[in-house]
This record gives C-alpha cells, structure tokens and sequence, in this order.
C-alpha cells in the first residue's frame, strides 16, 4: 500500500494525514482523480503560467556540461563514477553500478516544454513557476521526452515502443494502463538519455565514490543509511534536511524552482523531495531487491508499478531517505511525482 502514500492530485487536503488513513483516501478518490486526468486529455486543466522563456534563469553550475543549449533551460548532466555501495544492512547485499551521467537537477516544466513540445501537465496550485520540477509526467511521458532529447541531441534513443524509437509513432501519452507501452524496451548500450536504474539513483544520492560516510574496500558501507541526499553523516542520526530538501515541513505546500538547495556531494540538487523521481524499475509490494552481490540491476521481470525514489514536497523525512522505496502505475499523474535523466558517461 505504500505505493498510494499520496492521493493523487489531492494533496493540500490531506498533508498532515498517517500513512494509512491517506492509503484510504487514494483508494476512495483514485478513480474519480484518474477520471478528471483522462478527461483533461494528459495537459492537466490548470490555468497556464507565463511563457517559460520569460520566466526561467539560464544557470550552469560546478562540473557539469550543458548540453540542451538551444532551448532557454539548458540541461546540465554531471559524472557519476562507476563503484560499488550496500544496499541494506546485510554487508552481502552489494551493487555494483556503472559509470554514467545525471541531470543535476530535475526535468523543469520550461524543459519538458522545449523539449517535447507538449502541453505542460503540471498542476499550477502546487508550483511557483516553470522553472520548478515538471509534475504529472507518467512514467510513459518521462520516456517521450528521454527519447526527444536523445533526437534533438543526435543520440541514439534508448527506448523502443511499437517497433519503433520515434515517439510521433508511439501515439497520444496513455492515461490508463497500456501494455504495449509496458512493453517499452530499453537499449542499455544507446547513447541517449533514459531514467536512471533504481540502483543507480541510489548510488548517486549517497554521493557514489565521494560520497560522506565509510568506504572500505571499494565498497560504500553505509551511504544506505543517509537520511537525505547530501547527509553529511550517515552514521549519525539527524542533520539538516530542511537546508537539501523541499520535503513536506518546508515545501509550503508546492513544488520549488529546481536546483535551489543545497547539492549533494556530487552537485545533484533535489535528490531527496521536491518531486519524487520515475526510476525504470518495475516493482511490486511487498517486494525486495534480490540478495546478495548485483551488478546494473535493472530491476524485477515483473510487477504492477514502477520505482519513484527520494519523496517529494508533499511528503515526510522519512519519505527523503536514499533507502526509501515507492512505486506508482505507470499510467499515474501525480503532482508529487516527476523525473530526471541520465545518459552513459
Ligand atoms: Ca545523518
Ligand atoms: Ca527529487
């Protein structure tokens, strides 16, 4: 049931609500929510912000390489090197990642806009403007717009769907389960963007190979235990989220202009909250990852939802850590949940 921790565009109503009772809440508005979102035909039915070229600050930070230069929000993707972390508190559950590279932030609505030239989804009451995170982006949106990037880049796209990696041919965004966009295919060796694996949000929450914490044998021991991205000490208990994270005690109920708390140890910003993050995995709850050493985990054959990682503005710390797991349909808007990118190094 932690998959439906949100209610699904209800968020104002029920911010200070258990975990359970907000499980009931979903469950009793889930359908009515999905009805409105099809209805409103995946553009949302919020008043629209200003034109995001207007509103949006061109800003390139430390290490990373711009790359989406012609649009008015450019892209910057920064190092992640290839290591080795625990996952769990079992020494024997070990994951090995590849290196690859990572949008220092979250795809912004201006991004999603000049990108892919589709309708901005995001619910406006919870957002400050078009430079803050996209939100409402499904899981299948999320890989329109990786493989229109890929395009627009000249990189070869990652995603296949209906036989084809060109999303003109892949149809309208689907708002209900569809099994031929649940088939999508990955191409792991492609030179263009995709949604990071799991294991590797992970990695580069904690910080990879310069990551805070102890690293013994080329193994990150306990950068699993790290209460947010950027936690400076992941053995000791506490520390100032609120300076990392737009989570739910100080979001003020919406989303926040993306990169403008503090970065973690690699200069990714908003790992932990503003909005939860689509990963590719699939999973199911209850569920575990498998034991012992893994390496590119790229997730279960099977299962209902797909990963979002590291809470949101809506909610608790608890929500914010490295380790913390949650799912969504792939088919759910929610304006808690959006995404970012990687590519191979
Ligand atoms: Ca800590
Ligand atoms: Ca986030």
């Amino acid at each position: 049931m932690r998959q439906s921790e949100t209610p699904n565009d209800r968020p104002a109503s029920g911010r200070r609500t258990k975990r359970l009772l907000a499980c009931a809440l979903v469950l009793a508005t889930g359908g009515l929510a999905l009805a409105a979102g099809a209805s409103a035909a995946f553009a949302g039915n919020d008043k629209p912000d200003a034109p995001a070229a207007a509103r949006h600050e061109v800003r390139v930070s430390e290490g990373g390489t711009p790359v989406l230069t012609t649009s008015p929000a450019p892209l910057v993707m920064v190092s992640v090197p290839a290591g080795a972390f625990q996952r769990d508190a079992d020494a024997a559950d070990t994951s090995t990642v590849s290196a690859f590279s990572m949008s220092e932030t979250e795809i912004t609505r201006a991004q999603w806009t000049a990108v892919t030239g589709l309708p901005d989804p995001s619910r406006a009451r919870y957002s400050t403007g078009a430079a803050d995170p996209v939100q409402r982006t499904n899981w299948y949106a999320a890989l329109v717009f990786c493989n229109r990037l890929s395009m627009r880049e000249g990189l070869t796209p990652v995603y296949t769907i209906r036989s084809s990696t060109n999303p003109a041919v892949w149809g309208r965004v689907p708002t209900r389960e569809s099994a031929k966009w649940d088939a999508a295919r990955a191409n792991w060796s492609a030179t263009g963007y995709r949604l990071p694996t799991e294991m590797e949000w992970m990695w580069a929450a904690m910080g990879a190979t310069s990551g805070s914490g102890a690293h013994a044998a080329g193994v990150f021991t306990n950068g699993y235990l790290k209460e947010f991205a950027g936690d400076p000490d992941p053995a000791a208990p506490g520390g100032a989220i609120a300076d990392y994270a737009w989570y739910g005690e100080s979001s003020g109920g919406t989303t926040h202009p993306a990169g403008t708390k503090t970065a973690n140890e690699l200069g990714l910003h908003d790992m932990s909250g503003n909005v939860w993050e689509w990963c590719w995995d699939r999973w199911d709850y209850p569920d575990a990852y498998p034991s012992g050493a893994l390496t590119d985990y790229r997730g279960a054959a099977s299962g209902r939802y797909r990963v979002k990682r590291g809470g949101s503005w809506y909610n608790i710390a608890s929500s914010c850590t490295v380790a913390s797991r949650n799912g969504n349909y792939a088919f759910d808007q929610n304006s808690t949940v959006g995404f970012r990118v990687v590519r191979r190094p």
